[in-house]
């Protein structure tokens, strides 16, 4: 990665765990001797600075990374498993971070996988996203040139680093500026911290205090889900600064950033990344339809899913991002919604209806399921399944088992149990009856 993706971190601290540039250059390369000839490679990766030793490390040796979500649960890590088929899964304890090597020689950014991102559809499982080489450096190399970020930014961020976020923007991006990073577990100041990366959620839950503490820095930016008004307003009282908002999809990495001098506003998400195609297909009289990309940080496709990449993709090759939005060039892109109510944006983590459902009716006791995303101040949409029983279970026991079959973040919040769901004649579930 160093060698694929760019010059060399200058220095990764996580959870209070730091390695500077020639030790950490010492550790990835150790990783990338043992990851040579191999195609593909999971990372369990958890907030460690082992995860981003591991990810370095198979990308600087050519290979594809699939992260895995450590909290995930049996039935999706099976599923991963099963789908990716890594030739090796690497783990905290198989990173030695005292392991020093020499780098092997440099990988050129092509269309060959970087990544394997699982993330989830309406139904079914989840799809794994591959992203090219290519796409992570147009990605990254844009937002660099956009937000004019250099060696000399320290960024800071709690984000997951199995996700777009977290992965490619909040770690490959300092590791190939070669500014500093740190990570820690909860999301909050960092005294030598002047960019800052979170998710709604995130910025909403920082005291006043918190907020005051990162007033000096340079760029605050929100992304990966809607930004509430209130939020917005209260990180500019607090902190003197207007939220940065980006957007994009694990399928297209970041394809729209605000710029610094923007004027900016809650849910203006910017205007296109260098070289990204962005459309609006259907406009109405407003101007409001779906959001279409194109360029080089779109995704090559799902892994042994033509079928869902086909319906993913128009017949000119753009993606369609399943987000409502108009846009104007003096203002850039406003969202406004995604068109699939299947899809539920809870924390910034994207969870699919179908996935739950499946999950709860594998439940002994449950007959029927419905999953719907409630508005919620704190996640912005909170879980909620409705379930008809055949054997008295309880709300928290079912929750438990949506946890530690998928992952702990695609648990219902609520659980409501109802004699029947409505159906139409088909005999289709009208969640809108539910809602
Ligand atoms: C509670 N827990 C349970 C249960 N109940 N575990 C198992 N079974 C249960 N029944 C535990 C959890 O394991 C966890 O433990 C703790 O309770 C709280 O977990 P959770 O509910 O997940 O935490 P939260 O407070 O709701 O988390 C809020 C959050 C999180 C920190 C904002 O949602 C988050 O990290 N969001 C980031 C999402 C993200 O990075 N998205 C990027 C997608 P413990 O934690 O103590 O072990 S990429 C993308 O979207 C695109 C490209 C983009 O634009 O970026
Ligand atoms: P994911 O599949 O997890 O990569 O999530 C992609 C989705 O996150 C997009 O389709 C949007 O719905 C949402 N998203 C990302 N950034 C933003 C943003 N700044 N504002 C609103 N929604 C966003």
């Amino acid at each position: 990665m160093l060698d694929a993706l760019g010059r060399g971190a200058a220095d990764v601290t996580v959870g209070g765990v730091r390695l500077q540039r020639d030790d950490l250059t010492g550790a990835v390369a150790a990783v990338a001797r043992r990851a040579t000839g191999l195609s593909r490679v999971g990372v369990v990766a958890d907030s460690s600075l082992e995860s981003v030793v591991a990810v370095a490390g198979v990308l600087t040796a050519g290979g594809c990374v699939v992260p895995i979500n450590p909290a995930s649960g049996t039935e999706e890590r099976r599923h991963v498993l099963d789908d990716a088929r890594p030739e090796l899964v690497l783990g905290r304890d198989d990173v030695d971070l005292r392991a020093r090597a020499e780098l092997p020689p440099p990988v050129a950014a092509d269309d060959s996988p970087a990544f394997v991102i699982y993330t989830s559809g309406t139904t079914g499982s989840p799809k794994g996203a591959i992203v090219s080489r290519r796409a992570v450096t147009s990605c990254l190399d844009g937002l660099a040139a956009v937000w004019q970020q250099s060696s000399a930014d320290v960024l800071a961020h709690a984000l997951p680093l199995f996700h777009v976020h977290g992965l490619v923007l909040g770690t490959l991006g300092p590791l190939r500026h070669g500014a500093r990073l740190v990570v820690t577990p909860r999301f909050g100041p960092v005294g030598v911290a002047n960019v800052y990366f979170a998710v709604p959620t995130m910025w909403s839950r920082l005291g006043d205090a918190d907020l005051h503490e990162m007033s000096p820095a340079r760029l605050l930016v929100s992304g990966s889900a809607a930004l509430p008004a209130p939020v917005f307003e209260r990180v500019r009282a607090l902190t003197g600064q207007s939220l940065v908002e980006r957007y994009g999809l694990t399928e297209s990495l970041i394809v729209t950033a605000a710029r610094p001098d923007d004027d900016r506003a809650p849910g203006r998400v910017g205007r296109p990344l260098p070289d990204v195609g962005l459309r609006i297909a259907n406009a109405d009289d407003n101007g409001m339809g779906e959001v279409e990309l194109s360029g080089p940080t779109l995704f090559s496709g799902y892994l042994n899913r033509p079928d869902a990449t086909t319906a993913a993709t128009t017949t000119d090759g753009w993606l369609r991002s399943g987000d409502l939005g108009a846009y104007d060039d003096t203002r850039g892109l406003r969202l406004f919604g995604r068109i699939a109510t299947d899809l539920i944006k809870t924390g910034g983590f994207k969870v699919g209806a179908g996935e739950i459902e499946d999950a709860l009716l594998a439940h002994p006791a449950v007959a029927e399921a419905a999953v719907l995303g409630e508005p919620d101040d704190d996640l912005g949409e909170r879980i909620v399944a409705w379930v008809v029983t055949h054997e008295s279970v309880d709300g928290e026991a079912l929750t438990a088992h949506v946890a530690q079959a998928l992952a702990p973040h695609k648990r219902p919040r609520v659980v409501r149990f109802v004699d029947a769901l409505p159906r139409n004649a088909l005999g289709k579930v009208q969640k809108k009856l539910l809602r």
